[in-house]
């Protein structure tokens, strides 16, 4: 059983898309898991994303394998197939793929727990009355230039709306959150913050880990 309260608290996506300055993708994951991360996604999607089933399955193995001696959960982003395949520990949803509760129960047959993406009130309402879903993501929060066709973003000030309104549900922020904002992301009480480029992206990842997970010694000044 998969307790997404911690888990949610530095949420890692990735795919290797998103690693810049010819780093790998493993090797990305294994620095992020050494400093801290609370559970990864594995996103394969857009420009520079791997396109073939055998690539993308080897990819979610060795990252699996990383996640699985770590001990924190591994999801897969929208392929339930990949995810089934290998066993994944959950899978992540957006609002476009199949019915929610086809999911839900499909991936109940595998053992695996599900997240959705929301990004709008009737969304989060909708999804806050589907039995057997573990957590949302709730986001854009800021602008973000790594997903193409984002959603508008809703801001801290959408974000603690709708955790006021729908307070039951496990949520996780996303979109644009760095270690500039976290903080107030943070204060909203919402679970935790996913990221994709604040890690990837990073120069210093063992510091900005530290601050994305409000790591005491950097709440002083
Ligand atoms: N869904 C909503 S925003 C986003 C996804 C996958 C991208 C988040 O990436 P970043 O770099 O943390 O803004
Ligand atoms: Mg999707």
């Amino acid at each position: 059983m998969i307790d997404w309260h911690k888990a949610l608290k530095l949420y890692f996506i990735a795919g290797t898309q998103d690693v810049v300055n010819q780093e790998q993708l493993e090797d990305v994951l294994e620095e992020a898991i050494k400093f801290g991360i609370t559970c990864f996604q594995y996103r394969e999607k857009g420009q520079g994303s791997l396109q073939s089933k055998e690539d993308r399955l080897a990819m979610a193995k060795r990252l699996q394998l990383l996640c699985k001696s770590a001990s924190i959960p591994f999801i897969i982003n929208d392929d339930v197939d990949l995810a089934i395949e290998i066993g994944a520990d959950a899978i992540h949803v957006g609002q476009s793929d199949k019915p929610i509760a086809e999911t839900i129960e499909l991936a109940k047959q595998y053992h695996m727990d599900v997240g959705l993406s929301v990004n709008t009130i009737e969304q989060l309402k909708i999804a806050s009355t589907v039995d057997g879903l573990h957590y949302v993501g709730v986001g854009p929060i800021f602008p973000t230039t790594s997903k193409s066709d984002a959603e508008p973003a809703i801001g801290v000030h959408g974000l603690a709306e709708r955790i006021a309104l729908y307070p039951d549900i496990p949520k996780v922020a996303i979109g644009g959150i760095n270690v500039k904002n976290a903080a107030e992301v943070l204060h909203t009480k919402v679970e935790g913050i996913a990221v994709i480029s604040a890690i990837t992206a990073s120069q210093h990842r063992d510091r900005d880990i530290q601050i994305l997970l409000m790591n005491d010694r950097f709440l002083v000044s």
